[in-house]
């Protein structure tokens, strides 16, 4: 059998490597989160409460990043911390993958190029926070986040809160709906808003129980439908922000961005730290919040998803 030359780039950590050799679950973890999407050291404190929570719900926690030329799958303490500590982390989307890997930079893989990863790791269930979208004012900017592409072509199943309303939410799932991404909803019928619960607008499916989403995963990809799945679960009440407020401040982060010519891969981390600054630090503490719930959704829906594969 020749070897598949995509393995050789990827190297597990010794737990993920022998829980994937024991058939244990497994949930995949992004690294941009940690390195543009947090500040240090609340970046770096989350992503360890995060794996813990995890382990705890029975699944083994494989955060991804780009390191020394390789695709890394599970990292040290002092991996996230060189992460999050650095600032040099470059965002690594699917067309970013290549630079970081051959010039041997320090890389934090966004969703879409968290989803590659994992799925050339063999892990089929992946939590983040929020997934990137179609952004307001795409229909000049032409600004649709690869995550939405990868989600069509690569078979990993994504939890997060929603998506946030920097985007023009109601096009995001339009654009998922063409391309055959069912959005599921766990505990609610409405997709969620990541800092609030709810969108506006219905999800595909809801279900509830992670034996009922492993299901329809399953059945997904047995029936050959590559690609992936969104699995929206939203922010714990307590935890939300009131509407209004992040209402308000969104509209003025995106005209910020407008009038500095933000553009690009800058985009989203630029509204992301505009919004943090314009809360007084109070969304960070809804984002740390809602991660963690996705966590341990997520690690749910990995310990059913394991059940279903014999
Ligand atoms: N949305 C968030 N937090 C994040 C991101 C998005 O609420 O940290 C990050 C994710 O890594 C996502 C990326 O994949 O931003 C999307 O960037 P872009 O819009 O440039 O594709
Ligand atoms: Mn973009």
């Amino acid at each position: 059998m020749t070897p598949d030359p995509a393995s050789s780039w990827v190297v597990r950590s010794a737990a993920v490597a022998a829980a994937q050799a024991a058939g244990r679950p497994i949930v995949a973890l992004e690294s941009t989160i940690i390195a543009h999407g947090m500040p240090y050291p609340e970046n770096v404190r989350t992503a360890r409460e995060v794996e813990a929570l995890i382990r705890a719900t029975g699944a083994e926690p494989a955060t991804i990043a780009v390191m020394d030329g390789r695709i890394r799958v599970g990292l040290s303490d002092d991996e996230l911390e060189l992460l999050g500590r650095s600032g040099q982390a470059q965002k690594v989307s699917r067309r970013d993958l290549p630079a970081a890997l051959a010039s041997g930079a320090l890389g934090a893989t966004t969703v879409a190029g968290t989803m590659i990863c994992a799925a050339l790791a063999g892990i089929e269930v992946f939590v983040t926070g929020g997934i990137g979208g179609v952004h307001r004012g795409a229909e000049t900017s032409f600004d649709i986040s690869a995550d939405l592409q990868e989600l069509a072509r690569t078979s990993v199943a994504v939890v997060c809160a929603g998506a946030k309303s920097i985007l023009d939410i109601g096009l995001t799932l339009e654009y998922l709906e063409t391309h055959g991404v069912p959005v599921l909803s766990c505990g609610q019928d409405n997709f969620a808003a990541f800092y609030t619960r709810d969108s506006g607008f219905r999800a595909d499916f809801r279900l509830d129980s992670a034996q009922a989403q492993a299901r329809f995963i399953r059945t997904k990809w047995d029936l050959g439908l590559a690609g992936g799945v969104v699995l929206s679960t939203p922010v714990p009440e307590a935890a939300a922000m009131p509407r209004e407020e992040i209402d308000a401040i969104t509209e003025r982060a995106l005209a910020e961005a407008k009038e500095q010519g933000v553009v690009g891969k800058a985009v989203t981390p630029f509204l992301l730290a505009r919004i943090k600054a314009l809360t007084g630090g109070r969304s960070l503490a809804t984002n740390i919040a809602l991660v963690k719930h996705n966590a341990e959704v997520g690690a749910r829906l990995a310990v059913a998803l394991a059940q279903t594969r014999f």
